[in-house]
C-alpha cells in the first residue's frame, strides 16, 4: 500500500497543495479523529477536544486556510444566524438543503491548511451542527484531505449502528444499556421465510459490503465540484457504472447459488414487484418507511412526477441511439468511443460532471429519491427518507437492485453499441497461457462476526460503558490462489496485466448463459501486472491479495488501543493496510457456492502492461487500487476490458493465445 500511496501521490502532486509541513504525528491525529467521531450524540469524551469546543475559533488568528477563510466565513454567517438544522434530527444526503450544510463544513475542514485548524473546526462544529452533517462532512473530508492520508475512519457501522441493523437489536441494546448488562445479541436477517428475497439478505445488509458502498460514494461524491477542490477525479462516471455493474453481476450471482432468478429490471410505467419492510429506525426521526408489493409508481411531491423520469431516460436512451451526448451549449460530444461510458456515467448519476444536468435530469439520484419514498409520496405522514436514500442502507432493500438492473442495462445498450474488439487489438504477441487453474478448493461458508453497539445507545459520563455487540452471520471463503502458466516467446522481459474474471455457468434453471450473455456477467476477481521473463513463467496468485478487495475495516476498539499505545510509548502507528475501505471485503471475493458445486467460467486475460499503463512504475502497483486513489486511474483500458464489450464470436476469445476460460465449481460449507 505504502507503494501503491507514493506513486498514486506523486502522479497528483503537482495539482495538489502539499502536507509536508505538516508534521503532527499520525497517531495524534488518529487519537484526535477517534475521539471526534466516538459517540457522535454525546459530548466529546476527550478534554482537549472539549476545551478545542469552546476556545477555537474558526475565523480567529490561528485558523490557517488557503480559500482565506472564506468557507469558514459561510459556515459560521449560517451557525449565527440560527438557519442550521437542529441536532438530533435525521440527516440525508439527498436532502438539498441537508447536504449544503454538511458540504459548508467539509470546505471549512478541506481548507484547513494544518492540523490544528482541521481539528480546532471539527471539535468546534461537532458541538454545534446536526450530529449526521458532521459525520457525513468528517468522513468526506478526511477521505479526500491532504492532511489526512495515513489515518484509518473507523467503521461506519460501529460509529452509525442504526443505518447497519435491525430496530430489534437496537431496542435489545437500548435495554441492555439501562440494565446494565453486558449483552451479545444475535442479529437476524430482515424479514420472514415467506420472502423469497429474504435467502439473499446477508448480501444486501452485509456490513463491510455496505461499507463498501459508502466508502465509494465518499471517494467519488456527486457533488464533487473541479474548481472548488482543485482537481479531477479521474474516470468518475465511469467508476459509477462500474461499481454499480459489479454490485449487480455479484447479486445475481448470489441470486442463483439460492435457486432465484437473475432480478429484473425496475420500469417506471409497470408495478413495483416487490415491496420492503425495512424493520430498521433513524437514531431520531423513528422508523423507515415500508413499501407494500405490488404498487404502481407514484409521482413524489417536491421530487419529480414518474413522466419527468420516463422523459429523462429517453433522452438518455436517445443519446446513446444517436451516438452522441448535447452539452449545456448545444455541443455535440461524441460518446461512440471508450470515454463515452464516462459521460454517460456522469449524466446518468448525475454529477456535477454532467454536461448537461438541465437537459439529462439526474436519472439515478432522482430515481433512488423516488423510490424511497413511495410508502409516504405526498409526504402525508410526515415520514423520514427511505433506506433508499441512504447509501448505509440503500441496499437492504431488493429494489436497490432492479433500480440499478434498470441503469445497467441503459449502459449495456451504450456498450453494446460500440464496435466489438478485433483478434489484432486483443493479442498480445508473443504470449501464451498454457494452463490457468485453481490451488484449494473454492468454498464459502458463514461464519459469525461481532461489532459493537456502543455507539448506538445514550449515556451519560457518570455511567460507565457495559458492552453491547451484536453477532452476525457474514459470507467468507477459504483461502485459494490462482495459477496461470504462461510462456513468453520474446527475448526479453516483458510487462503484463492479468485480469482474471468469473461468471455463474447457467442461470437458476440450469440454462447455460451463453459467452456474451456470461462475459456481461463477469465479476471482476483480480487484476495486477508482472512481468513476463522470457520463456516458462509460474504465476501464482492468492485470493487474499486480489486488487479488487480490502481486508475487513479493524473495529473501532483496535483503533483506539493500537492509537494509545503508540501515543504512551512515541511508537510510530503504522495502519497503512486498513487506509482504503474503497474496495469489497475480501470474504466476499466468491459469490456463495452449493453443496454439489456451483459451475463458474473462470477466465484471464493478460495483456501488454506497457500498452495499458497509465502512471510510470505499474508493475508496483500491485495492491488495492481498483478505482484509483487520489490520482490518476492506473489501467488505461475501460473497466471490464477486454470483456467490456459485445462479443459477436466467442471464436475470437477462445483462440486467443493470451486468453483462458476453464470451468470450476465453488462449494458452500453449510457446516463450517
Ligand atoms: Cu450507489
Amino acid at each position: 500500500m505504502k507503494v501503491l500511496l507514493l506513486c498514486t501521490l506523486l502522479a497528483v502532486a503537482a495539482a495538489r497543495p502539499s502536507d509536508e509541513h505538516d508534521d503532527v504525528p499520525t497517531s495524534q491525529k488518529q487519537h484526535d479523529l477517534n475521539f471526534m467521531l466516538w459517540k457522535i450524540y454525546e459530548i466529546n469524551r476527550d478534554p482537549h477536544m472539549r476545551e478545542l469546543e469552546d476556545t477555537f475559533d474558526p475565523q480567529g488568528a490561528n485558523a490557517h486556510y488557503n480559500d482565506d477563510g472564506h468557507a469558514a466565513k459561510v459556515l459560521m454567517d449560517e451557525l449565527n444566524s440560527g438557519s442550521l438544522l437542529e441536532q438530533k434530527h435525521w440527516f440525508s444526503l439527498f436532502n438539498t438543503r441537508q447536504r449544503t450544510e454538511a458540504l459548508m463544513l467539509y470546505d471549512v475542514l478541506e481548507h484547513s491548511t494544518d492540523w490544528a485548524t482541521f481539528v480546532g473546526n471539527a471539535a468546534y462544529f461537532r458541538k454545534r451542527m446536526n450530529e449526521g452533517e458532521f459525520c457525513y462532512a468528517l468522513y468526506a473530508a478526511v477521505s479526500h484531505s491532504e492532511l489526512t492520508h495515513h489515518v484509518v475512519l473507523p467503521p461506519l457501522y460501529e460509529v452509525t449502528p442504526h443505518m447497519f441493523t435491525n430496530a430489534e437489536v437496537i431496542e435489545q441494546a437500548y435495554r441492555a444499556k439501562m440494565t446494565q448488562k453486558v449483552t451479545k445479541i444475535e442479529s437476524k436477517f430482515t424479514g420472514s421465510k415467506k420472502n423469497p428475497e429474504q435467502r439473499i439478505a446477508y448480501f444486501g445488509e452485509d456490513i463491510g459490503m455496505n461499507t463498501h458502498h459508502v466508502t465509494w460514494h465518499l471517494q467519488f461524491p456527486f457533488w464533487w465540484n473541479d474548481e472548488h477542490e482543485g482537481y479531477h477525479l479521474d474516470r468518475k462516471g465511469e467508476n459509477f457504472f462500474w461499481v454499480h455493474h459489479q454490485l449487480t453481476v455479484r447479486f445475481d450471482a448470489e441470486r442463483i447459488s439460492n435457486y432465484l432468478a437473475p432480478v429484473d429490471e425496475l420500469q417506471w410505467q409497470d408495478e413495483i414487484y416487490e415491496g420492503f419492510a425495512p424493520h430498521t429506525m433513524y437514531k431520531f426521526g423513528g422508523y423507515f418507511p415500508s413499501r407494500p408489493d405490488h404498487i404502481q409508481f407514484s409521482d413524489v411531491k417536491d421530487v419529480a412526477n414518474v413522466r419527468d423520469m420516463i422523459i429523462i431516460e429517453q433522452r438518455i436512451r436517445d443519446a446513446i441511439g444517436h451516438g452522441y451526448v448535447t452539452g449545456a451549449h448545444g455541443e455535440i460530444i461524441d460518446i461512440m468511443n471508450e470515454h463515452g461510458i464516462d459521460v454517460l456515467g456522469d449524466l446518468i448519476e448525475s454529477s456535477l460532471y454532467s454536461p448537461n444536468s438541465e437537459y439529462y435530469g439526474a436519472l439515478h439520484n432522482t430515481a433512488h429519491v423516488m423510490l424511497g419514498r413511495q410508502g409516504d409520496p405526498d409526504g402525508k405522514f410526515a415520514l423520514p427518507p427511505g433506506v433508499l436514500e441512504h447509501f448505509e442502507t440503500a441496499t437492504r432493500d431488493p429494489a436497490f437492485f432492479r433500480l440499478h438492473k434498470y441503469m445497467d442495462n441503459i449502459f449495456k445498450e451504450h456498450k453494446d453499441s460500440l464496435p466489438s474488439y478485433t483478434k489484432e487489438e486483443l493479442t498480445f504477441t508473443g504470449v501464451h497461457i498454457e494452463n490457468l487453474c485453481v490451488r484449494g478448493n473454492l468454498e464459502t461458508y458463514f461464519e459469525d462476526f461481532e461489532y459493537s453497539l456502543i455507539n448506538a445507545v445514550d449515556d451519560t459520563e457518570e455511567i460507565p460503558d457495559v458492552a453491547i455487540s451484536t453477532l452476525i452471520p457474514r459470507l467468507n471463503h477459504r483461502d485459494f490462489s490462482f495459477i496461470v502458466d504462461v510462456d513468453n516467446d520474446q527475448d526479453h522481459d516483458v510487462l503484463a496485466t492479468v485480469r482474471i474474471f468469473a461468471w455463474p455457468h447457467a442461470d437458476n434453471n440450469g440454462v447455460e448463459f451463453t459467452f456474451d450473455e456470461g462475459r456481461w456477467n463477469a465479476i471482476e476477481l483480480d487484476k495486477f501486472w508482472t512481468f513476463l521473463h522470457p520463456g516458462h513463467n509460474h504465476i501464482e496468485r492468492r485470493g487474499a491479495d486480489s486488487s479488487v478487495t480490502v481486508p475487513d475495516v479493524p473495529s473501532f476498539r483496535f483503533l483506539m488501543e493500537r492509537t494509545e499505545e503508540a501515543l504512551k510509548d512515541h511508537l510510530e502507528l503504522d495502519l497503512e493496510e486498513y487506509v482504503s475501505a474503497l474496495g469489497m471485503p475480501n470474504r466476499f471475493l466468491l459469490p456463495k457456492g452449493s453443496r454439489r458445486g456451483l459451475e463458474f467460467d473462470l477466465v484471464v486475460a493478460i495483456t501488454d502492461g506497457a500498452a495499458d499503463a497509465s502512471v510510470e512504475d505499474l508493475h508496483t502497483n500491485t495492491k488495492f487500487n481498483h478505482y484509483g486513489y487520489h490520482g490518476k486511474y492506473p489501467d488505461k483500458r475501460p473497466h471490464g476490458f477486454p470483456l467490456d464489450r459485445h462479443v459477436e464470436d466467442e471464436r475470437v476469445f477462445e483462440e486467443l493465445p493470451n486468453f483462458k476460460h476453464v470451468t470450476v465449481k465453488v462449494y458452500h460449507n453449510p457446516h463450517y
